[in-house]
């Protein structure tokens, strides 16, 4: 019969774990957010935000414009019309919107006016270095790590230019196209001097294994990445397992880099959105399975997009040591869903897991992101904590700090160093 425990110590600590979970800072390690050096890549701002990808979706479903005549418009116009229909004509009570509001409010502008021209003229005034700063720091994020492709054009210029990096931002490298797109991904590696075939013959697997040594390098990786449709199959007779198995596994075991695999993006399901138009579908993870016992010396990070598929991946995680589950990805990025997954993965694999990343585009976002994402965290701890006083074990207020520091990105860096 577990003790009753009295009110005076439930709040206790309910009070600890709050105030940790909200002071402890966090490794942010999936982001689309780039290092200074890359300029206008960073996001950033009222305009950026009202046009990121999750409110044009939203807004659309009020619109009567055309997709195409939506995508000429210049951005302050997108954004306005974005504000008008989900702000100004409706409540804005989606995660996404509340999440502009958030933003605005933890800057000390006040929403209510109502007033965008005045908004977007204080952040004109803002300088952008400061402004990366305030953001952290008010995120309480203390480490960004950036999604970083070699074959994206507008940042490849920069890597090969090299450049003095800022320390609190770190790399990963992802290759969707090589593995999704490989026919036109050879042509590609093949012009930049690497010995590939389509067919894969020759030296193939070599050459790139080469190209993934020569970008991990030249961006100093944590991770390789790369997200994947519902219909992964692994093993099979694709493009896609033949390099995961001659190239990637090879290269991330003589590196010691993890392999991060984001599965369940449906790409382009209406693709007049653009970057809106992706959607979700429930993979098999039989195929996770299978990388995990089949590469007991290969690491890996995962996150999947359908709620549906969270119970799955907890118990993939407790049969396979070499996986690290990160995150509430994208359309599970809602409270929720958030407050499912973290008691879910709590009671299925404990604390062996990154509870969050922000995926933020709008360095603004990590504002919100993870002020959301704490206050639910904070409430799914505090429970599963006041379940173990009742057994007698009362948690600490050290150890409390150290299993937040593990969700936190503790965890991750250890699975890293492993
Ligand atoms: O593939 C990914 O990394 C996803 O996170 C996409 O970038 C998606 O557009 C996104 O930003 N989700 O939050
Ligand atoms: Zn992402």
């Amino acid at each position: 019969m577990s003790s009753i425990l009295p009110d005076a110590k439930r709040e206790a600590i309910a009070a600890v774990v709050s105030q940790t979970v909200r002071e402890t800072s966090v490794y942010d390690i999936h982001t689309h957010l780039y290092d200074p050096a890359f300029g206008e890549l960073l996001l950033w701002g009222i305009d950026d935000q009202l046009v990121y990808h999750y409110l044009v979706a939203e807004a659309f479903r009020h619109f009567d414009i055309g997709f195409e005549a939506f995508w000429r418009l210049a951005r302050e116009e997108q954004a306005q019309m974005i504000w008008d229909a989900l702000f100004v004509e409706n409540s804005p009570i989606s995660e996404a919107c509340r999440g502009v509001l958030t933003v605005l409010n933890r800057l000390g502008l006040d929403a209510n006016q109502r007033d965008l021209p005045s908004i977007r003229k204080w952040f004109a005034e803002q300088d952008s270095g400061d402004y990366i700063t305030r953001c952290m720091d008010l995120a309480k994020v203390r480490t960004i790590c950036m999604t970083n492709s070699p074959f994206d054009e507008l940042e490849t210029p920069k890597w090969n230019a090299g450049f003095e990096r800022d320390e609190r931002f770190t790399s990963a490298l992802r290759i969707d196209p090589l593995l999704l797109e490989w026919d036109t991904a050879a042509p590609r590696l093949a012009g930049a001097g690497y010995e590939v075939q389509a067919d894969f013959s020759g030296r193939t697997m070599e050459e790139v294994q080469r190209f993934l040594r020569d970008w991990a390098k030249r961006m100093d990786v944590l991770y390789v990445m790369v997200s994947l449709p519902p219909a992964f199959e692994y093993p099979a007779d694709t493009q896609c397992s033949r390099l995961i198995d001659g190239a990637i596994l090879p290269f991330c075991r003589e590196s010691g880099l993890p392999f991060a695999l984001m599965i369940g993006v449906k790409r382009g399901v209406n693709a007049a959105l653009q970057l809106a138009g992706d959607g979700v579908g429930k993979p098999d993870l039989a195929s996770l399975e299978n990388l995990c016992s089949g590469h007991p010396d290969n690491k890996f990070l995962c996150t999947v997009l359908s709620r549906e598929s969270q119970h799955e991946l907890c118990v993939i995680a407790r049969k396979f040591r070499n996986l690290h589950v990160f995150g509430c990805w994208w359309f599970t990025n809602i409270p929720s869903v958030i407050e499912e997954m973290t008691r879910m993965r709590l009671d299925l694999i404990g604390m062996s897991f990154t509870a969050q990343h922000s995926d933020a585009r709008v360095l603004d976002q990590i504002i919100y992101k993870w002020d959301h994402s704490r206050e639910i965290i904070a409430k799914v701890l505090t429970e599963k904590y006041l379940n173990l006083a009742a057994t007698g074990w009362e948690p600490s207020g050290v150890e409390i700090q150290r299993d937040v520091e593990g969700l936190f990105g503790g965890s991750f860096q250890r699975f890293l160093s492993r």
